[in-house]
């Protein structure tokens, strides 16, 4: 047996009273550029208690949640959010669904977290929105797809601006952070 394996007969193995923390990521790898995005359960979602479902993809995908309210939207708020599709045949029944009922309004933060939350909720139609993702596996019509997520980070600025006072968003660093970098 070597001679540094086992305590010499009647000396006790001594183990240090602390180490350095590591507070730098694991990885140094930052290449994508970290983003928050809004989204919202939809009136469908909460009324269908889907609201724990859309929060737990999120979360355990690893994104930071820095803001979160349940809401009914003001009609005012309803039109200038959807005023992209205002001459669309849709609207008036779009701003209609979206202030039936409450909703929840999130923003979440994360590397390209514009695009993954898209990819997460799936394709706007639900007919074509794959498997696996939020519309693919809760949703069969266009008009009731349960989630809204930004489009792009412009939207999203505009969107986190348009649900969110500065003073409901919250900084704050979580313990798992260093474990996903
Ligand atoms: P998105 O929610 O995937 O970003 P958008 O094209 O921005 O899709 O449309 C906003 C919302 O308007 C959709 O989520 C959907 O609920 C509704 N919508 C879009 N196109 C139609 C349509 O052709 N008929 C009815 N509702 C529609
Ligand atoms: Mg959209």
């Amino acid at each position: 047996m070597c001679s540094g394996c086992r305590p010499a007969p009647g000396r006790r193995r001594t183990v240090p009273e602390s180490r350095p923390v590591q507070r730098r990521p694991l990885l140094d790898w930052r290449a994508v550029a970290v983003q928050r995005t809004l989204v919202l359960v939809k009136p469908d979602g909460v009324q269908r208690a889907l609201i724990g479902e859309v929060i737990m993809r999120f979360e355990r995908r690893g994104l930071h949640l820095v803001g979160l309210k349940l809401i009914r939207v003001e009609r005012a708020v309803a039109e200038r959010h959807y005023a992209e599709h205002a001459a669309k045949p849709f609207f008036a029944g779009l701003v209609d669904f979206i202030t039936a009922a409450p909703v929840v309004a999130m923003v979440w933060e994360g590397p390209d977290a514009v695009a993954m939350v898209r990819t997460m909720m799936g394709a706007t139609n639900p007919a074509a929105a794959a498997p696996g993702t939020i519309r693919g596996d809760h949703a069969v019509s266009i008009g009731t797809n349960v989630v809204h997520g930004s489009d792009s980070p412009e939207r999203a600025a505009e969107e986190l601006a348009l649900f969110f006072e500065p003073a409901e968003l919250v900084d704050w660093e979580s313990s798992s952070a260093r474990w996903l970098e």
